[in-house]
């Protein structure tokens, strides 16, 4: 064990502020309600202390949000609309540094992984979308679709960043304002986003940005003044905020959870394929929603499999966040490491074999070694729930029914992964997975052009690609 301080230039890289106003019509003002302290996972230390919405600020904000509608953003021809949408990406891009050292800090997040694929990602779907905004006529709904008019939003905080941006770039493409609530653990770089929204010069109340914690989140959602609600988190919240929203005629998209197989047949390159499945799981230390928790491994080439893939995971390096070198970073509250640890408790009395990585945790902040189970079956809890760790679940299969009917065997379906050199087995799977996502030989790529969502229990809607732009257009 080890002890791990940041380094304290870190805290200027990231222009780390000791506390952090919300964003309402414009303006940085301090919300009534109770603060929250946001703390780095790393060292659980507190980084800010940020001013969280009552519901009078909420009341404000969609206030705000309906006049920017009415009388600026909703009115403004999309090539207008566009312009302030590639600022906004040109400032993230400039500012790439500080926000993804901010993201490193305020999440747990590898440093690595904040500055390739958090950070350039949320400027690319600034970017896409930009390019959509005066091109609407175009995206199949005849000419002229509407804005549906204010967007609620509520975001988790697995990437904060990012998810800020997956929700608000197509609703302000599409001529919707937003009020958008970040997790309460991850608050700090959806503000700054805030600050660049206001420094690209955004009308006052299209973009309003107010923390606070679930409470917030379901004042924002059942406000009669918000025209669609965008969420994405857990599952269990989700269908309460469908519940709730039953009959309202508010419309509605959610990501929600998953249990992603991923599928490796005896033909696939082996080396490629255990590089594909430690990307799968231990990326962003598995709090992915499409993370592919649930590895299928033919029986024939299982035991070879699960003798490099532990050789792999034995050398990932796990600890200070801001190390470039380090994969796996810390995990994003006490309460996410508690999960994790109950449910590899319970996979050890179902009786699946536990292989754990070797690698030193530091002896403070919230972390969890990769770990491995072997000899899962279906039934057990750690094949069935969302872990939302670095924790993967090994199972077998012999054919490719056999392997099609476990990767079906969720009520889950966000993404899956299938290994194999056959082309045509490749679509065959991809046909029949009930997944959002299929990736082939490959996982956890994102793009802003290409569709994001599930089925079942991982929601509806697509977030990206120009279907993304349905969930934010009436015809
Ligand atoms: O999620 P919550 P939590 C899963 C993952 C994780 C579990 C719990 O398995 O272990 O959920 O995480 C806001 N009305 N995912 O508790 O509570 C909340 O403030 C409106 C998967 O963090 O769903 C936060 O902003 N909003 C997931 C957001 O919802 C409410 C990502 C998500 O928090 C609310 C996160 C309410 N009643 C967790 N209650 C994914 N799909 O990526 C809470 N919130």
């Amino acid at each position: 064990n080890w002890e791990y301080a940041p380094a304290p230039e870190s805290r200027a890289i990231a222009n780390l502020k000791p506390s952090y106003r919300m964003f309402v019509d414009g303006e940085f003002v301090e919300g009534a309600g109770e603060p929250l302290k946001s703390v780095n996972p790393a060292t659980e230390e507190v980084l800010a202390e940020v001013s969280t919405a009552s519901s009078a600020d909420v009341d404000r904000a969609v206030k705000a949000a309906r006049r920017a509608h009415d009388k600026t953003w909703g009115r403004m021809p999309g090539a207008e609309r566009a312009k302030y949408i590639f600022r906004i990406a040109r400032m993230i891009a400039e500012r790439a540094r500080e926000l993804a050292v901010l993201e490193s800090l305020d999440n747990g997040k590898p440093i690595k992984e904040a500055r390739d694929t958090d950070v350039p990602t949320a400027a690319a779907h600034f970017f896409y979308h930009a390019g959509w905004a005066d091109k609407l006529d175009y995206a199949g709904y005849g000419p002229d679709p509407r804005p549906l008019g204010v967007a609620g939003q509520v975001i988790p905080w697995n990437f904060p960043l990012l998810m800020a941006a997956w929700k608000i770039a197509p609703a302000l493409a599409c001529g919707n304002t937003v009020v958008l609530k970040p997790a309460e653990t991850t608050p700090l770089t959806a503000l700054v986003l805030a600050e660049i929204i206001q420094q690209a010069e955004l009308p006052p109340g299209v973009v309003n940005i107010l923390p606070g914690a679930g409470d917030v989140g379901a004042e924002l959602v059942n406000h009669a003044g918000v025209d669609k609600v965008a969420f994405t988190g857990s599952t269990e919240v989700g269908k309460i905020i469908q519940s709730a929203l039953a009959g309202t005629g508010k419309k509605l998209t959610l990501e929600l959870g998953g249990k992603a197989a991923n599928i490796v047949f005896d033909d696939a390159p082996l080396d490629q394929a255990v590089e594909g499945i430690v990307n799968g799981i231990f990326f962003n230390q598995g709090h992915v929603c499409c993370a592919g928790s649930r590895l299928l491994v033919q029986e024939s080439i299982a035991e070879e499999l699960l003798a490099k893939l532990h050789a792999r995971v034995a050398t990932l390096r796990v600890g200070d966040p801001l190390d470039k070198n380090t994969d796996v970073g810390a995990i994003n509250s006490r309460e996410q490491l508690t999960k994790i640890t109950e449910l590899v408790a319970s996979g050890e009395r179902e009786g699946a074999e536990r292989w754990t990585s070797p690698c030193p945790l530091p002896d403070k902040g919230f972390y969890f070694a990769p770990t491995v189970f072997a000899n899962v079956t279906q039934s057990m809890r750690i094949a069935r729930e969302e872990i939302f760790g670095p924790v993967l679940s090994v199972l077998t299969f012999r054919t490719p029914d056999e392997a099609l009917a476990k990767a079906n065997n969720t009520p889950y379906g966000l993404s899956a992964g299938v290994w194999t050199e056959k082309g045509s087995r490749i679509l065959w799977m991809a046909d029949r997975l009930r997944a959002g996502v299929v990736w082939a030989n490959t996982f956890n790529r994102f793009d802003p052009t290409a569709p994001f969502g599930g089925y079942q229990e991982s929601g509806f809607g697509r977030e990206g690609g120009r279907a993304g732009l349905e969930a934010y257009l009436d015809v």
